[in-house]
């Protein structure tokens, strides 16, 4: 019967965390203050490179959501001006070996 329990315990907080996944990534929770730029990027081959592109910038102080898309080419990134600069974010990109077009 605790083993019921702990099971129900675990999927509900993988059920949360899903929920909560997904919330972040949506548009409503963003700043109206921080602008959200599109950067068109080459060399975005696979879900690979977009992950990476994400997790790289995410770690940039002052950015708040990266959504890399690698079959359109782009970068689609909320961030806050007063703590990062586009044309930082740019030179991250170019960094992980990939172009600005
Ligand atoms: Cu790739």
């Amino acid at each position: 019967m605790k083993l019921i329990f702990s099971v129900m315990f675990i999927s509900l907080i993988g059920a949360s965390m899903v929920i909560f996944g997904s919330c972040a990534e949506s548009p409503s929770l963003q700043s109206q203050d921080s602008p959200t730029a599109i950067i068109n990027v080459s060399g975005m081959i696979c879900g690979g490179c977009s992950k990476r592109i994400e997790g790289t910038l995410l770690k940039l102080a002052g950015v708040n959501t990266v959504k890399a898309d690698h079959i359109h080419k782009n970068i689609r990134i909320n961030f806050d001006e007063s703590k990062v600069s586009l044309d930082k974010i740019k030179q991250e990109i170019i960094k992980m070996g990939f172009g600005i077009i």
